[in-house]
């Protein structure tokens, strides 16, 4: 945001120079005739020259971090004849913060200086001559600021200068909708690695589901955010707002009994989106406070179970994946009086042949009939019955919910009491008898015409994985990616594939990737997902080694340990957690993903798993799952520590190349891996921490994101970073790439700190051996041509470890 900017200026700027003939503006004019604001001064062969142009006040509008933008064009001093013994090269920039304007007449000592202004290109007269301009431009900043405005001031001490433009600005985060949440524009912090933690406000009809925040970096970008909101039931997400599925408002009475009322209905005018089911309210007139809900996927149901010669109240609304609009009118049915019904045998197609196939249908009737007052009863010999009748349908007690048919379910409510299924836990797959069932249970089906592939992206396990797009009625194409199960597929080889379908399709958490739906009605049968843009973590860190800030680490891990936590809560443990199987996407939000692998924790805390035959990642996983399969939430915590690490070290290997029989025994007998280069001290004791051989001892996933989050609140504990030496003496064994023994030469030093390119800079600017690097400075490095700061950093990081160790005798040098 502008605050001044001295090319838009059209009247007079109202600066002023002191002493009068030193800077003076030039009254030039652009080609639309508006002034160009240019002031120069040249008193190069003059003696003690003190010119000083003040300008008028600044407000600062709020900002407590200004940005001051110059361009000028300065003269050589060697191209002046004669002019060599006074001329100068650079000019001064101060400052003066005051609440008005009242400030201007103070003395020029009492500016404060904000810096030394050097040209990067200084022009001769031989430029001139060709017309050359050689503009600079310098932007330097000031903070904290304190009072409402400033004024800034130019001292010339003897240079040939044109200050062509002056723009002060200040940096803000703005405004933006993320996951559901407004963030209002947000003037930056006064320290520049300072982060302001941002609430956000739930977009209207939307509710919070985890606090929204974010954090507004110095540099004015919105960094980590956490929490969501969530489209209100009836409302769906579309382009960062909720709307809703219009009510159904039309409903027609079928078929009529005197137990029973056949509805249909049409699909409401404007479904925003797919319609997932319909869920119909009904209860006896005037009897409101004891009502049955029943979902169907269909427009069609019959209420049965009901008293005869009754009027029943009927109201029906819709659900999409942003959940459910508002309820219909109430209509109003009555059922047929006693007298005037036949029987319930009336309801029995006869279609029937012979009289074994009609005793057969007879008690099919009779168990669905009972079978609707089966949770209140029990589940006696009528559910066996029905077991008899429908041997494939799944039968679950319990909990007043009862599956009448797959396509509908069927909920009593009493004074507004349900007995649900309290808290939300994970479904084993496994459990179901049919575990197609289980699929579209927890996956939508999509239809393959809705999906075009764009191009393969890599392989999976069980076919390639694709990149397209999604195109679903009523919604915007966009981008996803697309897991295929290759041709000739076994029938356990397909219910695998499926089965991370069956578990994705559980979970709505930001942090965890999201399942689309799964095309199994056609070949190739499909997996559909979010699509991320920067594909798994690993492949993503180790491409942009050494590019992130800290905090940008922290949020990917705070990402992660939320999804985690998550995962935990709902009973389920991954048992494969690793950077690779974590996702980024273009936001650098991380999600857990591959779900392949995982198993359902059950009730019994004691429960262990064992893998059916499967591998274990032996470096991502915790002793006690490797020697005894103890797979826990605990032992996913190990896991998530060793995340940590490969994150900090932007992909490196755990324990490089050691074997995994090695990795077993070094962790068995107490060692752990070293912190990486350049990791926060809090950080690397996090990672300990979930590193515990007692499992109990180790952090919880929820007290992990506290404790990142708090970080990421106060960014100046995370300045104080493991030094070198005990990261040394957590070395116990040899396996960092500095540790590892002498290296033979630069190359080979250089190859195993990743910064092999710079091999041949080394060896042509003299250093060829150890002991000539062992000499190599900061400065050094940026003469070398090595301008990355994590770059930078990795090299002098590992010969201050080198030199560390050569102190402690621990590797000849
Ligand atoms: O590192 P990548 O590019 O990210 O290569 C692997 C590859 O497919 C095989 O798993 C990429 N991948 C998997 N799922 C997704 C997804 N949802 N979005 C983008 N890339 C994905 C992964």
């Amino acid at each position: 945001m502008n605050l001044l900017d001295s090319r838009t200026v059209m009247g007079d700027l109202g600066w002023i120079a002191y002493p009068k003939n030193g800077w003076e503006e030039i009254g030039e004019v652009d080609e639309n005739y508006a002034p160009i604001h240019t002031y120069q001064v040249c008193k190069v062969m003059e003696q003690n020259q003190n010119n000083w142009l003040l300008t008028s006040w600044i407000s600062n509008e709020g900002a407590s971090r200004i940005f001051i933008e110059l361009k000028f064009t300065l003269r050589d001093c060697n191209s002046l004849p004669g002019g060599l013994g006074t001329c100068k090269e650079t000019f001064n920039m101060y400052y003066f913060e005051s609440d008005d304007e009242d400030g201007r007449n103070i003395r020029e000592n009492q500016y404060i200086k904000i810096d030394t202004i050097a040209a990067d290109e200084s022009f001769t007269e031989l430029d001139l001559g060709d017309r050359v301009m050689k503009l600079n431009t310098e932007v330097r900043d000031v903070g904290p600021l304190t009072k409402k405005g400033f004024y800034l001031a130019f001292q010339d001490v003897g240079a040939c200068i044109a200050l062509v433009s002056v723009r002060v600005y200040y940096k803000k985060c703005p405004s933006v909708i993320r996951n559901l949440a407004r963030f209002p524009d947000t003037i930056t912090g006064a320290d520049s690695s300072q982060l302001l933690e941002v609430s956000g406000v739930c977009v209207n009809h939307s509710v919070t589901d985890e606090a929204p925040k974010m954090h507004c970096s110095a540099e004015g970008e919105w960094l980590v955010p956490i929490g969501k909101c969530l489209c209100k039931a009836g409302y769906e997400e579309k382009n960062n707002t909720c709307q809703a599925p219009s009510p159904v408002s039309s409903v027609k009475k079928g078929k009529i009994t005197k137990n029973s009322i056949s509805l249909s209905w049409q699909e409401p005018d404007r479904p925003n989106g797919i319609i997932l089911e319909y869920e119909i309210k009904y209860f006896e007139k005037d009897q409101e406070t004891s009502y049955t809900i029943i979902k169907s996927k269909e427009t069609a149901i019959t209420a049965d179970g009901l008293k005869p010669g009754s009027a029943y109240v009927f109201q029906i609304r819709a659900r999409t994946a942003a959940g459910y609009g508002g309820f219909s009118r109430r209509f109003e049915f009555e059922t047929s009086p006693v007298l005037a019904a036949s029987s319930d045998q009336s309801q029995i197609p006869i279609i029937v042949v012979s009289v074994t196939v009609g005793v057969i249908l007879l008690a099919v009737v009779i168990g669905f009939l009972l079978s609707g007052s089966c949770c209140d009863h029990g589940c006696g010999w009528a559910s066996s019955l029905r077991a008899v009748a429908y041997p494939s349908l799944i039968w679950r007690c319990g909990y007043s919910k009862a599956k009448q048919d797959p396509e509908e379910e069927k909920m009593h409510f009493h004074n507004g009491h349900i007995k649900l299924p309290g808290v939300r836990t994970y479904i084993d797959p496994h459990t179901y008898e049919d575990p197609n069932q289980a699929v579209h249970e927890f996956a939508k089906e999509i239809e393959a015409s809705c999906i075009t592939i764009e191009r393969v992206i890599g392989a999976g396990e069980f076919g390639e994985v694709c990149s397209g797009r999604l195109k679903l009625q009523g919604k915007r194409e966009f981008p996803v990616a697309i897991k295929t199960l290759k041709v000739g597929y076994t029938e356990k080889q397909r219910r695998d594939f499926l089965g991370e379908a069956s578990i994705m399709g559980q979970f709505d958490h930001p942090n965890i990737i999201h399942l689309e739906g799964v095309v199994t009605k056609s070949k190739p049968v499909m997996i559909v997902t979010e699509y991320m843009e920067n594909g798994s973590l690993d492949t993503f860190l180790k491409k942009n080694d050494g590019q992130f800030t800290v905090i940008q680490l922290v949020g990917m891990l705070r990402g992660i340990a939320s999804g985690m936590k998550y995962l935990s809560d709902m009973g389920y443990v991954h048992r494969d957690l690793a950077a690779r199987n974590i996702l980024i996407n273009s936001n650098l939000v991380c999600k857990v993903s591959d779900f392949g692998l995982s198993r359902v924790l059950e009730d019994d805390p004691e429960a262990a798993y064992t893998t059916r035959g499967g591998k274990i990642p032996i470096r991502w996983t915790a002793p006690e799952a490797i020697a005894f399969r103890k797979f826990t939430s605990a032992s996913d915590v190990w896991s998530y520590g060793i995340v940590m690490w490969e994150v900090m070290s932007y992909g490196e290997r755990p324990y490089w190349e050691m074997t995994n029989q090695d990795v077993i025994k070094a962790v068995e007998e107490g060692y752990r891996l070293p912190s990486p280069m350049d990791c926060p001290a809090a950080l690397y004791q996090l990672m300990l921490d979930c590193w515990q051989k007692d499992r109990n001892s180790r952090p919880k996933f929820d007290e992990i994101v506290s404790m990142l989050d708090k970080l990421i609140r106060n960014p100046s504990s995370l300045k104080t970073l493991v030094n070198a030496s005990s990261r040394v003496s957590n070395l116990l064994v040899e396996h960092s790439p500095v540790g590892s023994g002498a290296y033979r030469s630069v190359g080979e030093w250089l190859e195993a700190i990743k910064m092999g390119r710079y091999t041949e800079i080394f060896m042509e600017n003299g250093y060829s051996s150890m002991d000539s690097v062992a000499q190599v400075t900061l400065e050094d490095l940026r003469r070398l041509g090595v301008t990355l700061v994590g770059h930078q950093k990795k090299i002098m990081n590992s010969l201050q470890e080198m030199k560390v160790q050569l102190v402690n005798g621990m590797v000849p040098l």
